[in-house]
């Protein structure tokens, strides 16, 4: 079984392509053998697999709170909707028995975080979780060189898949090494069964880069993304809502490449997300 967030599908892609991705992603992890389980809180409860009224509820619905793990509580004890970011999905993925987790980039320290402090509560979640999650890394938007030092602090192992890159989400090449590096899902699954053995009580990061030929034009988007952190300043966005803006910010400014980019990277990820489970089962 392979786990998918929701936050992607109702905050992170524009409608109505994100539920047209949304099943695609689905279907990406059923190709490659797998079962996918979307997950989300619906009425207040927290529902691991969702049916596609339910995926369409998710993805069209105005009144679903993005809920990272602090805000599960509150949305489900109001019985209301909520889309899970990779912390949450992390955490309900992990009680539920679920082992891989496949998502687009996970969210990080931001560029500016020595004066905001703004670090994701994925990095945290991802240091006491025992999942593997398959990423393209961290999203370009944040600090990646200070993410990866957060992850080793942490106790995360991070694996590149087939590079010694950091993918660079919308790029296929932050520019900075990963620790590890892997040739195969099935020396994915036997990292995945050692974690367990040695007892670490955090994940297994996969970093899975986009072919130089699918990635974003990085002259562009350099150039947008110095755009997009500007006007999120003079605008004054922070906190959660910081992270959907930027992503569409870079949306509007590529003309929809880096949406292109976003959704090539995602079903890659359920791909190889879907592979991996594949191989953990069959060991
Ligand atoms: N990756 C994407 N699109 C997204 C996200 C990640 O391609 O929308 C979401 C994930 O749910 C991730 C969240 O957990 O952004 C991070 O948000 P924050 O920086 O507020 O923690
Ligand atoms: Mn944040």
């Amino acid at each position: 079984m392979v786990a998918l967030e929701s936050t992607i599908i109702a905050h992170g892609l524009p409608r109505p392509d994100n539920l047209r991705v949304a099943r695609e992603i689905e279907a990406a992890v059923r190709d490659a053998g797998a079962v996918p389980a979307t997950i989300a809180v619906l009425g207040g409860e927290v529902r691991v697999g969702l049916g596609d009224a339910e995926l369409e509820r998710i993805g069209s619905s105005d009144d679903v709170a993005k809920c990272s793990l602090r805000d599960l509580p509150v949305v489900c004890a109001r019985g209301g909707d909520g889309a899970t970011t990779v912390a949450a999905t992390a955490h309900l993925a992990a009680r539920a028995g679920v082992g891989v987790f496949a998502t687009g980039g996970i969210g990080g320290v931001h560029r500016d975080a020595a004066s905001s402090f703004d670090e994701s509560a994925d990095l945290v979640e991802l240091s006491r979780t025992p999942i593997c999650v398959v990423c393209a890394g961290v999203k370009s938007i944040l600090d990646a060189g200070a993410t990866l030092e957060r992850l080793e602090t942490l106790g995360v192992t991070v694996v590149g898949y087939r590079t010694d890159r950091l993918a660079g989400f919308y790029l296929s090449d932050s520019g900075l090494d990963v620790p590890w590096r892997a040739e195969s899902p099935a020396e994915i699954a036997a990292i995945m069964r050692a974690r367990a053995d040695v007892d670490a009580p955090g994940g297994v990061l996969v970093t899975n880069p986009l072919p130089p030929g699918e990635q974003l034009d990085p002259a562009l988007h350099d150039r947008v993304l110095e755009e997009a952190l500007a006007a999120a300043e003079r605008q004054g966005i922070h906190g959660k809502a910081i992270t959907p803006f930027l992503l569409d910010r870079l949306r509007a400014a590529t003309e929809g490449d880096s949406l292109r980019a976003n959704v090539a990277l995602v079903l890659r990820n359920a791909a190889l997300a879907g592979e991996i489970a594949v191989a953990a089962a069959a060991a």
